[in-house]
């Protein structure tokens, strides 16, 4: 089974550095116009920081027209959510009608625009809460374990033995017949913290203080009611209890849109409360709290 990995940013070198563990050698995709660590062909060594081990590993390095496109069985994209359309878009028409496109990323969005582009190829969804710094362009360090979650949106299913490969090879991780609704699970943790640590310029954990109870309950509601909409099973309990649990165990973590501001990068906010927002307009349902929470980030990110 040959498995590529487009985008080469924390989460893709830490589940390229897992699938090679577990033996699989996925060959790596940058994004267009990043430039490429190696020529097409060439091996580039890439290295991943666990506690006190430090592992190398080297990695076949594609270019955006290889020939070997053809030959992936399974592309997994962990790009940014505002990237996965331009990133994916050019390398549809380079890839075997087989190949699975699984999308891995903050938020939800990408799955629907490109809905109509895929022409029934096989579409899985993923979540995880594992997380890496970036150190270097090929150089990371693993900073939290957690749990990751795959499932089958459209087309036809998963093979079994690559759902097992998959799971043998990434911790934590495991299968959902229900991804969308573990992906709207992980869209509440997303729209609480994400938008409030930035904010606030705090720290995950500053967010258990009693002062942002009444904010976060607001949120959960106003998700609540276009989840509903959606056909998402889900109770305000069970997200709360979740994002309260994710509080706790991410507290000395500083949320990816806290550190999307911090480095001056645009955040995944429209594929967060945004995207509650754009759903909620289909509804005509208004959301106070999450399209305010939109405005003041949209306020923080840099211009151009
Ligand atoms: O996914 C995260 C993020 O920062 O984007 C959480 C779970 C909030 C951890 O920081």
């Amino acid at each position: 089974m040959q498995i590529g990995i487009l985008g080469v940013g924390a989460i893709g070198q830490l589940l390229a550095q897992q699938l090679a563990a577990a033996g699989l050698e996925p060959w790596l995709l940058p994004r267009a116009n990043t430039p490429p660590l190696a020529e097409q062909g060439e091996e580039q060594v890439y290295t991943l920081e666990l506690g006190d081990q430090s592992l190398q590993t080297s990695f076949l390095c594609l270019a955006q027209d290889s020939s070997k496109l053809k030959q992936l069985d399974l592309l997994l994209v962990t790009v940014k959510a505002y990237q996965v359309e331009a990133a994916l878009e050019p390398l549809l028409p380079k890839l075997h009608p087989d190949c699975r496109i699984l999308l891995l990323h903050n938020g939800l969005g990408p799955h629907q625009s490109l809905a109509a582009k895929l022409n029934g190829r096989p579409l899985s969804l993923g979540t995880t809460s594992q997380a890496a710094l970036k150190l270097s362009s090929n150089h990371i360090r693993q900073t939290g374990r957690g749990l990751t979650q795959i499932g089958d949106l459209s087309g036809a299913p998963t093979p079994e033995a690559m759902k097992t490969a998959l799971l043998n090879a990434i911790p934590g991780s495991q299968w959902s017949d229900a991804i969308l609704e573990a992906l709207w699970q992980k869209l509440a943790v997303n729209a609480v913290i994400n938008p409030l640590t930035a904010i606030h310029r705090v720290n995950n954990g500053a967010l258990a203080a009693p002062e942002f109870e009444g904010t976060i309950c607001a949120i959960l509601d106003e998700l609540l009611q276009v989840a509903k909409q959606e056909g998402i099973a889900l109770t305000f309990d069970a997200l709360h209890a979740r994002v309260k649990e994710v509080i706790r165990l991410t507290a000395a973590n500083y949320s990816s849109m806290y550190q999307d501001l911090k480095h001056g990068r645009k955040t995944e906010i429209d594929y967060i409360n945004g995207y509650l927002q754009q759903r909620a307009e289909q509804y005509g349902l208004t959301l106070p709290i999450n399209s305010e929470l939109v405005a003041q980030i949209k306020a923080l990110e840099p211009r151009n």
